[in-house]
């Protein structure tokens, strides 16, 4: 059955990546699927064919024969659970796994969003200054556990998941910020996921969208 996402017509990055679709690409690259792309403008998203698809009228969304999903969290799971690949076969390995994805969404994710909030959406606000470096601090406190039970080892739990997907693809958000590189084993942690075929093939197909350029290869 034939898989369709939804991405940005046009994504503000430019194509650097950063919009959610990457990370449903990425998983679905991971698994050997191959998938199409419906892209949608901003004002499509809000209209009433694709909120049946995202109540919220948000990118992406997964469809797959009378399945439609929103909430990259879900999809990644669907596509994990689905497909061999991205969660491990013994039953608490995979647990902890889908641990990680829940992690990286609920716990790594927010305070990281909260600075693109502070710098962009709240940028012109007089107190937002004075603001930045709590957000910031936050951030900080959450990669400073994340690094350390991170330490040495390449992945989260063992060999890559879906969770790794997960808090790689949120971890990528702050690479502009400078605070990524303050911790540098989640920098190559970060690095050892771009590295891999999978998010390369993922990463280049977001970006020939956006620059009208076929992917390379
Ligand atoms: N919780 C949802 C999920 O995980 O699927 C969040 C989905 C979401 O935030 N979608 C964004 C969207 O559709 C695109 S990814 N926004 C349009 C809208 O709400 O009207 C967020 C995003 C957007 C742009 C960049 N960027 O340019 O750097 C990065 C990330």
């Amino acid at each position: 059955m034939t898989i369709t996402i939804t991405a940005f017509e046009r994504s503000p990055d430019g194509g650097k990546g950063l919009a959610r679709d990457t990370r449903v690409r990425w998983a679905l690259e991971e698994v050997g699927q191959p998938y199409e792309v419906r892209l949608v403008s901003f004002r499509a998203m809000k209209e009433p064919a694709h909120r049946a698809l995202h109540p919220f009228g948000q990118i992406p969304t997964y469809e797959e024969g009378d399945l439609a999903l929103f909430e990259t969290g879900a999809i990644v799971f669907h596509i994990a659970e689905r497909h061999a690949g991205l969660l491990p076969d013994d039953a608490n390995a995979r647990a902890r796994a889908i641990t990680w994805m829940f992690a990286a969404l609920n716990t790594v994710e927010p305070p990281i969003l909260e600075l693109v909030t502070a710098r962009i959406t709240e940028g012109d606000k007089p107190w937002s200054q004075e603001r930045l470096p709590l957000v910031e601090d936050r951030i900080r406190d959450r990669l400073d556990q994340l690094s350390g039970r991170l330490g040495h080892a390449d992945w989260l739990d063992g060999a890559f998941s879906a969770g790794d997907l997960m808090m790689v693809s949120v971890l990528l958000r702050l690479r502009l910020s400078g605070i990524l590189g303050e911790f540098p084993n989640l920098a190559a942690y970060v690095a050892r996921g771009e590295a891999r075929a999978a998010y390369k093939r993922a990463f280049d197909a977001q970006l020939a969208v956006n620059t009208g350029k076929p992917p390379a290869g």
